[in-house]
């Protein structure tokens, strides 16, 4: 047998001291998220730990999301749920194991995120033994293992790592949810993402379940789905190559970053944010299509002393609390505006207002594609 390499090492002899790892992903988890967690719960129980729980807090809200955890017969738990409390919205799921109380938990193995960043909740309770992270790496970050790699395009990319070096292939059902979290991070791996990424992406595709996939990229939307798209298109402005959407009332927290990253293939524009509320919280997603863009470090400057935010190079989010900060929701959209048009350079700039509105003869006109010649 072949030496283990000495980050493995490491990673399984720091994890060894605690019997009963909770696996941790961001909040309101994406397809990089779910994946990450579940490969580093294969991994774990193949290096000798049993049933190991996976935890998240906030919202599986979009479908594709609930129909990948269902893939992965449903191993996750809401931390909500655990505590008893009534901090996020119930998502309908059932458990389908009756999980531990929180304080049988002994240390926090955090996937696709850092402690101490803004979208991610720990239970106060349980130390953070391991972090295995893609996003910028964040000041005073503290735990037994740190693997934080900025380079790598989707965690999940990171995970397989551990993988490869445990001789460890992914089963089809694995090798399926690897793949469909590659593939939506990265956008088909045309965004962020690094020669490791596309030699996964690459190579998981002979083990994918390709209907399965299919079942989770294609899953049913409710109508409120549609609502919310059609709310962003009608409040839109457009500066110059920057737009400006208000969806509403966001039925699941994930929708803004969804419509941003839509709003983002309008011709015209190099830069989409996206923005609504949610249980008491403006939340917004920055997308960029320039190179270098920062849209992590922008986002950021957007909520100085206001909110919280980060991100990577060309999407980033954030969010600002309405009740304690003294905004309502509409003073706090205008506030969020004339920041962002601030921070772009952009102030006093006149938008197009309602930019898709239908004039009559004017859509027969121009025809797909014609306007870009
Ligand atoms: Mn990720």
């Amino acid at each position: 047998m072949r030496r283990r390499p000495e980050r493995l090492n490491k990673f399984l002899s720091v994890l060894g001291a605690y019997s009963h790892p909770l696996i941790l992903t961001h909040n309101n988890p994406d397809p990089d998220a779910i994946a990450s967690a579940w490969g580093m719960k294969k991994l774990l129980e193949n290096n000798g730990w049993n049933e190991v729980t996976l935890g998240y807090s906030g919202l599986l809200g979009r479908a594709e999301n609930r129909a990948l955890v269902k893939a992965l017969s449903e191993p996750f738990i809401r931390l909500e749920d655990l505590e008893g409390q009534s901090g996020g919205e119930p998502d309908g799921r059932r458990l389908s194991t009756r999980p531990m109380p929180l304080d049988a938990y002994d240390g926090l193995v955090i996937v696709d995120g850092q402690p101490g960043a803004g979208n991610i909740s720990l239970p106060a309770s349980i130390p953070v033994a391991a972090v295995l992270d893609h996003h910028p790496r964040l000041q005073n970050l503290s735990a037994d293992f740190i693997d934080v790699r900025p380079a790598f395009g989707a965690c999940t990319a990171l995970v397989y790592e551990y993988f490869k070096q445990c001789d460890l292939e992914p089963d089809k059902i694995t090798a399926t949810a690897f793949y469909y979290a590659i593939r939506t991070e990265t956008q088909e791996l045309g965004r962020e993402a690094d020669y490791r990424d596309r030699w996964l992406f690459r190579h998981l595709a002979h083990r994918v379940d390709w209907i399965l996939l299919h079942s989770i990229a294609h899953a049913p939307v409710p109508r409120s789905y549609y609502a919310t798209f059609k709310i962003a298109l009608e409040r839109a402005r457009l500066y110059r190559d920057a737009i400006f959407a208000d969806a509403g009332e966001l039925p699941i927290p994930d929708a803004s970053a969804e419509i941003a990253d839509w709003l983002l293939r309008l011709d015209e524009v190099k830069w989409a944010l996206c923005c609504g509320t949610y249980r008491g919280r403006l939340l917004f997603s920055l997308r960029s299509l320039v190179i270098d863009a920062r849209c992590g470090a922008i986002a950021v400057r957007i909520v100085e002393n206001w909110g919280l935010a980060g991100g990577h190079g060309s999407m980033a989010g954030g969010q600002i609390k309405l009740a304690p900060s003294g905004y309502n929701r509409n003073t706090a959209l205008a506030e969020l505006e004339r920041r962002y048009l601030a921070v772009m350079g952009y102030s006093g700039e006149t938008p197009v207002e309602d930019p898709f509105a239908i004039v009559p003869g004017e859509l027969s006109r121009r025809k797909f594609g014609a306007d870009l010649a």
